[in-house]
C-alpha cells in the first residue's frame, strides 16, 4: 500500500502529465468515461490551451466573472436530499447563499428557531425532506420574482420560498398521498396553483387493514396548491401513478408522465406495458367540477377531490390519457407553448404532444388519443429532461449514454410526417450520466439560450477524490451558438435533482429586514403582550417557569450581559438586531444546550430551550460582526432547582 492510495502527483503538471494519462487504463474502463477530443478528457492546462478552439476559448472567458464582478443570473438549485435550496451565481456557478427549507440548519437555526418551527408546523418533527423541483412564480408567462416552489418527495411537503428575503415562509403536507415529486406551477395568467404530484400509489384508507392495493381504493392523487395561502386547493384521483408535470401557457391545461401504468409493486412490474402514458387535466373542467359540488373527501381532510380515472373505459371529465412509451419521466413544456414534451426513459424517444389539440382531445374528437401526438424523435438511449433555447431546439438529457443531444423540434414533426430530415443537431458528452437539464429561462417565455445547465450525477474522476462518495457535476455549457461548449465542471454536494435560473433583474431582494415583516410578526405579538419594545428593551419577563429574556443586539454587544433563570426553566431568549447596517448579522449560541439562531439587520429571532443544567452557561454571538465579536458574549446563571 502507497500512503498516497489516491495515487495522485504532488503536481501532475510540473511532471508533463495529464492526470487522465496519469490515472491510466484503469479509469478508462468505465462504460462512461468517453473521452473526447474536448469534452471528456481530463487535462492539463497546458494541454487543454492546445486542444481548445477559439471558440472553446471564448466560451470560456465568458464565464469568468472577476473579483468583485456580478453574474447576470441567479440560479437555484434543490439540495435534494440534502433538504435545502442553493443560491448560484451563472455564469460563474459561485455558490451564493444556502436557504433551509426540509434540513435544520445549525448557522442560521432554521428548525431550531420558533420563527421557523412555527412555519414547519406539525412536519417540525421530521429532520428531513428530499426537495427535486424548484421553480419561480410567473405573471404572464414571466418571472414575477415573488416565490420559488419546492417539493419534498421524503415527507410529501410543498415549501414556499419569499424571493424577497430568501427565506422559507411556508410549508404544506400534502393530506392523503405519499411522496410529492413532479411540481410545477401555473404560468398564465399568473402562478395561481402549484401543481404536485404524488408518485406512489396507496390504500385508501390506508389503515392497515389492506396492503394488496389490487383494487380501486388503491391510487395516487394530482395535488393543487394555492400559491398565496398555500392550502391544498384540490386532489384529483389518477390510474396508474404520477411522475413529474409542467403546465401550459394558457392557463387551462397541465400534464404528467406515469411510468407505474402497471400499479406494480415491483421493477419488474412497472416495465411490462411497452406504452404508460401522460395524464392530462383540464384546470377549467376542475373548477367547474368544484363549483358545481362534484366532489368528496378524504378521511379528516377537507381538501375537495375529485376521480380524473377512466370508467368502463369512458374517460372523466377533467383527465385524458395519452399512452407514450415507455416509463417516460421529463415532461417539458416548449416555451413558444405548442408543446409538451415527455421523455422516454426507457423508450429511446421523447413524445411531442400538441397543446393546441388538446380542446379536441377533451371534446372526444379523436378516435386514439395518440393523434395529439406530432412527432416522437429517437433522440438516445435514456432520455429523462428536455429543456429549450427558445430558438426552436429541444435539449434533452441521455442518462444512458452521458450525453445531452441538442435536436429541433419542427424538423422532428417532419421527419415524423415521413420528411428526411436529420433532427439531431449535436450530442455532447456530459460527465457522466446527467438528470435534469435547464436552460435560463427556458420555463417562460422569454427563454434565451444563453446557458444550459447539466446536472450530472455521477462525477467519478472529474474532481480530487473525496472518499467513497463522490460529489455530483453540474456542468455548464455555452449554447448561444451553433454548438453546445461545455465551460464548467460545478462539484456539489447531494443532490441537485433540478435547478432554475432567472435573469438577475428579475430577483429583487431586501437588504434589511423590515421591522413589520410577517416572517416575525408572532413574535413581535408576544412582546407586546409582555410590554417590551423590541427595538429598545432588555428585559427579562417570568411567568411561572416560564422566562422570556428580551434583548437587543448591537455590535459587539448584547443588551444583556447575564441573566438568571431556575433549573428546570422553560427559557425563550428574544433577539432583536438593532444594527442598521447591511451585512451585519449577528448569531447568539447558548453553549451546551444545541442553541443557535442568526439575527439579521432589523431582524428579531427567537429560541426557546430548557435550563436542565446547574451552574454557569456562556451564550456568544457566532456571526461574525465586529473587530470585538468574540467579546459579544454573556452568561446565564442557572440556581439549582
Ligand atoms: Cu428526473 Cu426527481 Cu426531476 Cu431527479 S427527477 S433527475
Ligand atoms: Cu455579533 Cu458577532
Ligand atoms: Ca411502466
Amino acid at each position: 500500500m502507497s500512503d498516497n492510495p489516491n495515487n495522485l502527483p504532488a503536481n501532475p503538471e510540473s511532471k508533463g502529465l495529464s492526470r487522465r494519462g496519469f490515472l491510466g487504463a484503469s479509469a478508462m474502463t468505465g462504460a462512461a468515461v468517453a473521452a473526447t477530443a474536448f469534452g471528456g478528457a481530463v487535462m492539463s492546462r497546458e494541454t487543454w490551451a492546445q486542444a481548445v478552439s477559439d471558440a472553446q476559448k471564448k466560451a470560456q472567458a465568458k464565464i469568468h466573472v472577476g473579483p468583485g464582478e456580478l453574474d447576470t443570473y441567479y440560479g437555484f438549485w434543490s439540495g435534494g436530499h440534502q433538504g435545502e435550496v442553493r443560491v448560484f451565481g451563472v455564469p460563474s456557478m459561485r455558490e451564493l447563499m444556502r436557504i433551509p427549507v426540509f434540513n435544520v440548519d445549525s448557522a442560521t437555526g432554521w428548525g431550531l428557531t420558533n420563527e421557523s418551527r412555527a412555519i414547519l408546523g406539525d412536519s417540525a418533527k421530521f429532520l428531513n425532506g428530499d426537495c427535486h423541483h424548484p421553480h419561480l412564480s410567473m405573471t404572464d408567462g414571466k418571472y414575477d420574482g415573488k416565490y420559488l416552489f419546492i417539493n419534498d418527495k421524503a415527507n410529501s411537503r410543498v415549501a414556499r420560498i419569499r424571493l424577497d428575503i430568501m427565506k422559507t415562509d411556508k410549508i404544506t403536507t400534502v393530506p392523503n398521498v405519499q411522496a410529492i415529486h413532479g411540481l410545477r406551477l401555473q404560468k398564465v395568467p399568473h402562478t395561481k396553483y402549484v401543481f404536485c404530484n404524488a408518485e406512489f400509489i396507496i390504500p385508501h384508507p390506508n389503515d392497515g387493514k389492506n396492503f394488496a392495493m389490487d383494487d380501486e381504493n388503491s391510487y395516487t392523487m394530482y395535488n393543487a396548491i394555492d400559491a398565496e395561502t398555500m392550502e391544498v386547493a384540490w386532489q384529483v384521483i389518477v390510474d396508474g401513478n404520477l411522475d413529474n408535470t409542467d403546465a401550459d401557457y394558457t392557463g387551462r391545461f397541465a400534464a404528467s408522465t406515469c411510468y407505474n401504468s402497471e400499479k406494480a409493486l415491483d421493477l419488474g412490474g412497472t416495465m411490462r406495458n411497452e406504452r404508460d402514458w401522460v395524464v392530462v387535466f383540464d384546470v377549467e373542467a376542475i373548477e367547474a367540477e368544484l363549483k358545481a359540488g362534484n366532489f368528496i373527501t378524504l378521511g379528516d381532510s377537507k381538501v375537495p377531490v375529485l376521480d380524473g380515472r377512466k370508467k368502463d373505459g369512458q374517460d372523466s371529465k377533467v383527465t385524458r390519457y395519452i399512452p407514450v412509451p415507455k416509463n417516460p419521466h421529463g415532461l417539458n413544456t416548449s416555451p413558444d407553448g405548442k408543446y409538451f414534451i415527455a421523455a422516454g426513459k426507457l423508450s429511446p424517444t421523447a413524445s411531442i404532444i400538441a397543446i393546441d389539440k388538446l380542446p379536441d382531445l377533451f371534446a372526444n374528437k379523436f378516435e386514439d388519443p395518440r393523434e395529439v401526438i406530432v412527432g416522437e424523435p429517437e433522440l438516445g438511449l435514456g432520455p429523462l429532461h428536455t429543456t429549450f433555447d427558445g430558438r426552436g431546439n429541444g435539449y434533452t438529457t441521455l442518462f444512458i449514454d452521458s450525453q445531452v443531444v441538442k435536436w429541433n423540434i419542427e424538423e422532428a414533426i417532419q421527419a415524423y410526417n415521413g420528411e428526411s430530415v436529420n433532427y439531431i443537431k449535436q450530442k455532447l458528452d456530459v460527465h457522466y450520466q446527467p438528470g435534469h437539464t435547464h436552460a435560463s429561462l427556458t420555463e417562460t417565455s422569454e427563454a434565451d439560450g444563453q446557458w444550459l445547465v447539466v446536472l450530472s450525477k455521477f462525477s467519478k474522476d472529474r474532481f480530487l477524490p473525496t472518499g467513497p462518495l463522490h460529489p455530483e457535476n453540474d456542468q455548464l455549457i455555452d449554447i448561444s451558438g451553433e454548438e453546445m461548449i461545455l465551460v464548467h465542471d460545478g462539484p456539489t454536494f447531494a443532490e441537485p435533482h433540478d435547478c432554475i435560473m432567472a435573469r438577475r433583474d428579475q430577483i429583487r431582494t431586501k437588504k434589511i429586514w423590515d421591522r413589520n415583516d410577517p416572517f416575525f410578526a408572532d413574535t413581535v405579538k408576544m412582546a407586546e403582550a409582555d410590554g417590551i419594545n423590541l427595538t429598545s428593551d432588555s428585559k427579562i419577563i417570568r411567568d411561572g417557569n416560564k422566562v422570556r429574556v428580551y434583548m437587543v443586539s448591537m455590535a459587539p454587544s448584547f443588551g444583556i450581559n447575564e441573566f438568571t433563570v431556575k433549573q428546570g426553566d422553560e427559557v425563550t431568549v428574544i433577539i432583536t438586531n438593532i444594527d442598521q447596517i447591511e451585512d451585519v448579522s449577528h448569531g447568539f449560541v447558548m453553549v451546551n444546550h444545541g442553541v443557535s439562531m442568526e439575527i439579521s439587520p432589523q431582524q428579531t429571532s427567537s429560541i426557546t430551550f430548557t435550563a436542565d443544567q446547574a451552574g454557569v452557561y456562556w451564550y456568544y454571538c457566532s456571526w461574525f460582526c465586529h473587530a470585538l465579536h468574540m467579546e459579544m458574549c454573556g452568561r446565564m446563571l442557572v440556581e439549582p432547582a
